[in-house]
């Protein structure tokens, strides 16, 4: 006997879903020195020295400031590095993170 082949009319809906994307942020503070928040950008975020000093900059003039958007597990990570590196040097500095909208 020969195989009946059929092809499905409708095709399996596949619903791919992208990861939803968390900001690290820079929050302002009185005590730690701009060097030292440019320094950890570098080191953890690895940016370039510009970038670093304009978002130190920003964080500084305005409170708070974007650094970069990562998935949640990696914003997490590296804004939990980058807080325990001004611990380490008794600053206050800190970084937080939070849903992109
Ligand atoms: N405000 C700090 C100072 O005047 C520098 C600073 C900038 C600290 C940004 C934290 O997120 C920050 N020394």
């Amino acid at each position: 006997m020969p195989e009946t082949v059929t092809t499905p009319r409708v095709l399996p809906e596949i619903k791919v879903e992208r990861p939803r994307l968390y900001k690290v942020m820079l929050v302002n503070d009185d005590f730690t020195p701009r060097g030292f928040v440019v320094m950890v950008l570098k080191a953890e975020f690895k940016m370039a020295e510009e970038q670093a000093n304009q978002v130190m900059t920003t964080a500084h003039q305005r409170g708070v400031c974007v650094v970069a958007v990562f998935t949640k597990d990696i914003a997490e990570t590296k804004a939990a590095n980058a807080t325990d590196m001004a611990r380490r040097k008794e600053y206050p500095l800190l970084f937080t993170t939070e849903p992109e909208e």
